[in-house]
């Protein structure tokens, strides 16, 4: 049978490895790709893999893939009857979804509406609490005043978490747990909100000590079906970036994913949600969950989901915004095994996390059983710091937990980049964790483990392969370490490819 392609030709409104990622699966489609580029990524990966590429200025984001006029010129002059816009950037910008509508482009993603419905927060919360989802007991419509603060917690009690309501992401959020912060606290919230957002608006809410971070990937098509495709955990954070996520959460059973499954559902039916996206809940200490927010985009996560699912997202969203019915129903979506995705990262641990640029010299990907790697960067590739330091993504599959880690570690050593620091080593203090390897972790885990000590060793000793850092840091720090799995992620040595042409190179040996 001979599908036709649900588009003639997409262009990709984005960079790096979600750029090379959808083209991957446009080509499968038989659908022409369109790459777009400012003058920092002339020669990068996404626009090598393209069928065309459009310069659409320089390197600053915001004169160039921030750019809508830009992006639409781009669209026009190549004839491009559909705009994908990745993750970031203009992913959930409801002006640039309606302005693609406008000039008579599919948008692949959600409608403007949509976008809007769940980018204010205290709308969103106000939406689906209508639609019967749990949320945290809180304000609806944001707070004008400092007063509205304490009169909320005479009610409710301390501790209270001052959110921005256009927000997202941690920015403009405060803790309060006392009565003499509330001014202070809320002063700063509003400023932070103000200069992140170019909007003040100010929520609170009851805050949640040490929740778990677990998020529910949904598919919606135009004809009013929504399924899940079942959770992501994503507690391995640091200041609101997620660095490992993972399928199934180990803290889940069957009943509670498939509650938490069909209240996304809800909560996404409940904005009139069309295409992929994701339902973020905070799960509290007692397993009791509520809705944080929506990401109404393909995320960077998602790969942890296909391998559990072995369905392609991207084409998913495709077919949708083509306006085709979902291919399944919700009794027809299958899991299988355990998936973890570890985001590699261009910044130095050494130096609190500070981004790196350099050009790469070398690289050996993830390989092997079971490793999937989708990379925005190859050797020659200069990575700069006008963008985000995510290079790529490393996906491990197993069938059971103890199988997806013992593969990500093994990969984990024997991968190579050189030329720019990364968070490799991070990766693998992680991965051998007692705490990690037993599931029992929230989203402070990263923070209270990254202890400054590891630092302090990376940085004396810079010219050690990560790997060996880490190696030897977890075997200092976590010698209660359970038994390795599967004997791979045992011991403090380099890997055998890596020692031996460390050795290779030594003795001159070819
Ligand atoms: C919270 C919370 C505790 N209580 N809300 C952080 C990002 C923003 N989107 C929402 N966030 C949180 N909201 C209440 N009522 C704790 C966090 C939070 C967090 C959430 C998800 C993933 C990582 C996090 C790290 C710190 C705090």
């Amino acid at each position: 049978m001979i599908v036709p392609p649900p588009f003639t030709k997409v262009l990709i409104a984005n960079r790096g490895e979600i750029a090379v990622r959808i083209m991957r699966t446009c080509r499968e489609l038989g659908v022409q790709t369109v790459a777009v580029y400012s003058d920092a990524d002339q020669c990068m990966p996404h626009v090598l893999a393209a069928d065309e590429a459009y310069r659409i200025g320089p390197a600053p984001s915001r004169e160039s893939y921030l750019c809508i006029d830009a992006l639409l010129e781009a669209a026009r002059t190549s004839g491009a009857d559909a705009i994908h816009p990745g993750y970031g950037f203009l992913a959930e910008n409801a002006a640039f979804a309606a302005a693609v509508a406008d000039a008579g482009i599919t948008f692949i993603g959600p409608p403007a509406s949509a976008i809007r419905g769940m980018g204010d927060k205290t709308s969103a919360r106000a939406l689906v609490k209508r639609a019967g989802v749990p949320i945290v007991l809180g304000s609806e419509t944001p707070i004008r005043d400092a007063g509205e603060v304490t009169a909320f917690v005479r009610l409710h009690g301390f501790p209270v978490l001052l959110k921005a309501a256009a927000g997202g992401g941690g920015k403009g959020m405060r803790v309060v747990r006392t009565p003499e912060e509330i001014a202070t606290a809320f002063a700063q919230a509003q400023s932070e909100a103000g200069s992140a957002f170019g909007d003040d608006r100010i929520y609170i809410e009851k805050y949640l000590d040490h929740p778990r971070h677990i998020e529910v990937q949904i598919l919606a098509d135009a004809h009013g079906s929504v399924i899940h495709l079942g959770e992501r955990e994503c507690s391995i954070q640091r200041r609101h970036q997620k660095i490992i996520e993972e399928s199934p959460s180990v803290l889940l059973d069957d009943a509670m994913r498939a509650a938490m499954g069909e209240t996304a559902c809800r909560a996404a039916a409940a904005c009139g949600y069309v295409n992929a996206g994701t339902i973020e809940f905070l799960v509290d200490s007692s397993r009791q969950y509520y809705f944080l927010e929506m990401n109404t985009r393909l995320q960077v996560e998602h790969p942890v989901t296909e391998l559990r699912t072995g369905l392609d997202l991207v084409a998913e969203q495709l077919r949708i915004a083509a306006g085709e019915p979902l291919s399944m129903r919700q009794e027809d979506v299958r899991w299988s095994g355990h998936a973890l995705e570890c985001r590699i990262c261009a910044e130095d641990p050494a130096n609190d996390f500070f981004p790196s640029s350099g050009r790469i010299s070398y690289i050996r990907p993830a390989q092997g059983p079971g490793m999937r790697e989708d990379s925005g960067v190859e050797a020659g590739t200069d990575v700069s710091l006008y963008y985000d330091p995510l290079l790529s993504k490393v996906i491990a599959w197993g069938d059971t937990r103890d199988h997806a880690i013992a593969r990500m570690v093994r990969a984990l050593q024997e991968y190579e980049i050189s030329g720019v620091t990364t968070n490799v080593a991070v990766h693998l203090v992680v991965l051998r964790h007692p705490d990690f390897l037993r599931g029992d972790f929230d989203t402070g885990f990263l923070g209270r483990t990254l202890a400054p000590k590891m630092f302090d060793v990376m940085a004396e000793d810079a010219q050690l392969p990560a790997a060996v850092v880490a190696a030897w840091l977890a075997h200092e720090q976590f010698t209660v370490a359970p038994a390795p799995q599967h004997g791979q992620a045992q011991g403090g040595r380099l890997s055998g490819w890596k020692s031996r042409r460390a050795a290779a190179m030594r003795s001159g040996e070819p």
